[in-house]
């Protein structure tokens, strides 16, 4: 029997400087995420929204850093949870601001790592969220959770060490278009594998999302899609706090969803940044929906796509 879609609502926004975030999880049911899953045939629980209590961590010598135990917390709860609920179904994490995804990934690879399956991620965001908490200056962890889910450097015992962490070859990025000194650096060292829009300007998403499933099916892995709202253009989805010029346009962002569709290999999904506070009616929080549905195998016609 086909996995279900587990809805898994993550009202975090500490790891921003703007406020609204914590109301993505309920814009996404209000767009009607859970009817269009359903109308596909897919199963769907929602498991409501998670909470956490915060409790004291040490404090790091960067001073810039805000809300690092919350942050913690999250990321400690988080990875039980999509541990948990990997096995039970395919989780889809409605964000709440990416640092959700430093619990989130990291869950996940526990998992996959128990099950003997390679984890994959395609991570699709205008950026890398490549700081430690070190090279951090807006202090915004939600610029942190690549670097801590890839083991990148050692985040403990200020966040809890990571119940385990993503091989970065295993790591695809596309779309991004602001990247700060420390994390350009940090990924060149890392050997994540890293395309910017010049790359989708000139190559095509197609050939960058074909060549990624292509590494996934040769290893038998399996993927996790963190999609970013700040990846598409934001005049497409203004719904977010770190707009930057020049993002996916509309089809480009299906047809990559399509594409992961096809490639049967998506076990799971977070949904971040969606700020409703700063949306127009309600038109990115649809869009994320749309985008959602087409990875969950919405298509035009009825039929395989040719290939030529
Ligand atoms: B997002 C910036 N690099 O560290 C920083 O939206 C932006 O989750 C981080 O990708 C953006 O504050 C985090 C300038
Ligand atoms: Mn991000
Ligand atoms: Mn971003
Ligand atoms: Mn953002």
């Amino acid at each position: 029997m086909e996995r279900s879609c587990i809805l898994v609502g993550v009202p975090v926004q500490a790891g921003t400087g703007r406020r609204g975030c914590d109301m993505g999880p309920n814009a996404y049911r209000a767009a009607g995420l859970a009817e269009a899953l359903a109308d596909l045939g897919h199963g769907v629980v929602d498991r409501g929204n998670l909470a956490v209590t915060p409790s004291a961590v040490p404090a790091h010598p960067n001073p810039a850093i805000r809300n690092l135990a919350e942050v913690a917390a999250w990321t400690r709860h988080l990875a039980d949870i999509a541990h948990a609920e990997a096995a039970e179904g395919v989780p889809i994490f409605l964000g709440g601001d990416h640092s959700l995804s430093a619990g989130t990934m990291t869950g996940l690879a526990r998992r996959a790592r128990e099950e003997g399956r390679e984890l994959f991620v395609l991570w699709l965001d205008a950026h890398p969220d490549m700081h430690t908490l070190a090279t951090t200056t807006s202090g915004n962890l939600h610029g942190v959770p690549m670097a801590y889910a890839a083991g990148i450097a050692d985040f403990a015992p200020h966040l809890p060490a990571p119940p385990a962490t993503l091989e970065p070859e295993n790591v695809c990025q596309i779309g991004l278009r602001s990247v700060d000194p420390a994390e350009r650096e940090a990924l060149r060292r890392s050997g994540i594998c890293v395309h910017d829009m010049r790359d989708v300007d000139e190559i095509g998403i197609a050939p960058l999302v074909r060549r990624f499933v292509e590494r996934v099916v040769a290893a038998d892995g399996i993927v996790h899609v963190s999609l970013d709202v700040d990846f598409l253009d934001p005049a497409i989805a203004p719904g977010v706090g770190t707009t930057v010029p020049g993002g996916a346009t509309f089809r480009e962002a299906h047809l990559a969803m399509e594409m992961l569709h096809d490639s049967g290999r998506v076990r799971s999904l977070d949904l971040v940044e969606l700020n409703p506070f700063l949306d127009e009616r309600g038109r990115t929080a649809t869009l994320m929906v749309d985008l959602a549905a087409s990875l969950f195998g919405r298509r035009v016609l009825d039929r395989p796509t040719p290939s030529f």
